[in-house]
């Protein structure tokens, strides 16, 4: 044993629910290949695949292993081949987007995470429109989104862009910083801190990885160079991936995503101010179109309400394929579906343990 799990997030409640699994090993996912995981137990770090019958019993990527989970794995030995990893424990908190091309099925971005830094330059990402998507998401994922504005020696008019996240962003803090003069970053590092974990969210290039660096206090991450950044598509993060910080704390890096729809989100928390306003339509199922006595419109016509946020409020709520269903039913949904409920989880547990001896 050479790895304190502490140091990864590892706390008593993950603790407890791993002893339902004797014979097995506690692990965190710290990096994730398609198929392949990398997981770090106390005896260090392995690579991982999921068993047969994990693969046959989950029907959504939601259900697989995704950087951020404590799942429980046959062996630490690695020379006896990857480890194979038999359950994921309860998920604390779920950062997931609509999988890309698809319809209806989620993936995870990453789980058990406290906060979401959604991330955005203070030049040419700048889009406020994109922050109430990423808070869509990041409402529901049961993490606290904060708002990291990045290179603000860039930045032309500060006050003008603040004002505009500020119109988007009540009820989340906002963090301005840059690493050219280090600025803000006093204030990330107050979110971090001893078994907390942090993940770094937004466009490719906003500066996530050379944020992350800053706060290894050593280039560990590749970042784009000047050069690279005429190559447009180019992704220099390509997978997520899970890392200690020197004084505390657990990072979570994550790749550009070309396109973030949602999977499930919460709308309400996100557009609080447009939720309180349409509350006091005349009509209870007002739609805010020709209705009379619609707040929602009045608010609009008066200058209340900016009529661009209503739109991407109505959009996002179009694109929300789970309406109504929050994360842990989702998460009970899973439960059902991969073990049948209580009972037969018991008896699997019982047949793998007369396999394995
Ligand atoms: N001027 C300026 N450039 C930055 C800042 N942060 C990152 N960059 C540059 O932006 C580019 C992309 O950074 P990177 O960390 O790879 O972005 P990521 O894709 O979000 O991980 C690199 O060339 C960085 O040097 C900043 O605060 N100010
Ligand atoms: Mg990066």
């Amino acid at each position: 044993m050479n790895i304190n799990l502490k140091d990864y997030g590892l706390n008593e409640r993950f603790e407890q629910e791993a002893t339902l699994y004797s014979g097995l090993f506690i692990a965190r996912v710290t990096e994730q290949h398609r198929d392949l995981y990398k997981v770090v137990s106390e005896y260090g770090e392995t690579q991982a695949s999921v068993s047969g019958k994990f693969a046959y019993c989950v029907n959504d990527q939601i259900g697989f292993p995704a950087v951020g989970d404590w799942v429980m794995i046959d062996r630490v030995d690695k020379s006896t081949g990857n480890a194979v990893i038999h359950n994921i424990l309860h998920r604390k908190s779920v950062l997931a987007r609509q999988a890309a091309g698809t319809e209806n099925a989620g993936q995870v971005i990453a789980a058990n995470i406290d906060t979401i830094f959604i991330c955005m330059s203070l030049n040419a990402d700048f889009n406020i429109r994109r922050i109430e998507r990423y808070l869509t998401i990041a409402w529901d994922s049961m993490a606290t989104p904060v708002i990291v504005l990045t290179k603000s020696d860039l930045c032309v008019d500060l006050p003008q862009m603040m004002d505009e996240v500020s119109s988007v962003s009540m009820g989340v803090d906002v963090i301005v910083c840059s690493c050219e003069n280090g600025d803000g970053y006093d204030a990330i590092n107050a979110y971090i801190g001893q078994g907390k974990t942090i993940a770094f969210v937004g466009s490719s290039g906003v500066g996530k990885s050379t944020l992350i660096n800053r706060l290894m206090g050593q280039d560990l991450l590749a970042t784009k160079t000047i050069r690279e950044d005429d190559d447009k598509g180019r992704h220099t993060t390509t997978y997520r991936q899970l890392l200690c910080l020197p004084n505390g704390g657990i990072v979570i890096d994550t790749p550009g995503m070309r396109e973030l729809q949602i999977y499930k989100g919460n709308l309400s928390k996100t557009f609080e101010d447009i939720e309180e306003i349409a509350a006091r339509c005349k009509f209870g199922d007002c739609s805010h179109g020709t209705e009379p006595g619609c707040a929602v419109r009045e608010a609009i016509n008066n200058g209340a309400l900016s009529e661009k946020r209503f739109e991407s409020y109505q959009k996002l709520q179009r694109e929300m394929s789970y309406a109504g269903l929050n994360s842990r039913q989702l998460e009970n949904e899973k439960i059902n579906r991969m073990f049948g409920g209580k009972n037969e989880m018991k008896q699997l547990k019982k047949q793998f343990k007369e396999k394995n001896g």
